[in-house]
């Protein structure tokens, strides 16, 4: 279960964030309206919504979930391997200080982004990506293993983000697009397989009672459904437009 989350509005600057899609330009008020209607979804999953305030420096600050990783007794401050993303981390920090006291932190040169890192019950999957390097991602499995979790890194062939192809849904069950259907690393779950043509769909969070997905990908909401999971569509085409999906729009603890 999870009790809050935290999440950032998206600023004046978004529609100048970093992308490798060929969306078009995101519209802002539109986004901003998506981003209440993230936030308003989160609420019905019954969760409390820290909402802070945009940053202009930071075009992509709203996809806060590159910034950290959360458990329930301590937080991993990352390093965002985008260099123009770097500086996020110190804002993010003060507030996960007003929620955690045991706090670690990845160190340069290793870098490490939030959505490369997927949790599955007590064992982490760490995504080795253009965000994530082999140095940073060693540097988590550490902490992890201290903390008496296990970890396994995997490289990423090519998704972006080690999370835009695969989510955790409980009860042993992950969606898997792309590179992830048949990696041998994820067999032993049990797997809702989503199609090429609904890639998209592959980046979902399970938010206490229900999953929240992404708004037009019927064949993955369906299997979803059939396999007992209630689901909330989202609208996400201006997140989509600058390679974000519903993960990396909140910290989830
Ligand atoms: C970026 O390139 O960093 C942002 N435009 C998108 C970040 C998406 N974050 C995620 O998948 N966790």
């Amino acid at each position: 279960m999870f009790k809050n989350t935290i999440v950032k509005t998206p600023g004046e600057s978004y529609i100048h964030g970093l992308t490798t899609s060929d969306l078009g330009n995101p519209i802002l008020e539109k986004a901003l309206e998506q981003h209440k209607a993230y936030i308003d979804a989160l609420k019905t999953c019954g969760v409390e919504v820290t909402v802070l305030p945009s940053h202009t420096d930071f075009p992509d600050s709203t996809f806060v979930e590159d910034t950290a990783v959360l458990t329930p007794k301590f937080a991993v401050i990352s390093n965002p391997g985008a260099p123009s993303r770097n500086g996020e981390i110190i804002e993010m920090e003060s507030t996960i200080k007003s929620h955690y006291e045991n706090i670690y932190y990845i160190k340069s040169p290793g870098t490490l982004d939030g959505g490369d890192i997927l949790q599955i019950e007590n064992h982490f999957y760490l995504g080795l990506s253009e965000r994530t390097n082999l140095e940073g991602a060693e540097q988590l499995k550490q902490i992890l293993e201290l903390e008496h979790y296990q970890a396994t890194i995997v490289q990423l062939e090519k998704f972006f983000h080690l999370k835009t192809g695969i989510s955790y849904l409980g009860n042993q069950t992950i969606v898997v697009a792309g590179e992830f259907i048949d990696h041998p690393v994820f067999n032993s779950y049990t797997k809702i397989i989503v199609p090429p043509e609904e890639e998209y769909a592959a980046n979902c969070i399970r938010v206490n009672d229900y999953v929240i997905i992404p708004a037009g990908f019927p064949q993955t909401k369906q299997k979803m459904n059939e396999a007992g999971f209630q689901t909330i569509e989202l609208d996400m085409s201006e997140f989509r437009k600058l390679d974000g999906g519903l993960s990396c729009l909140s910290l989830r603890f």
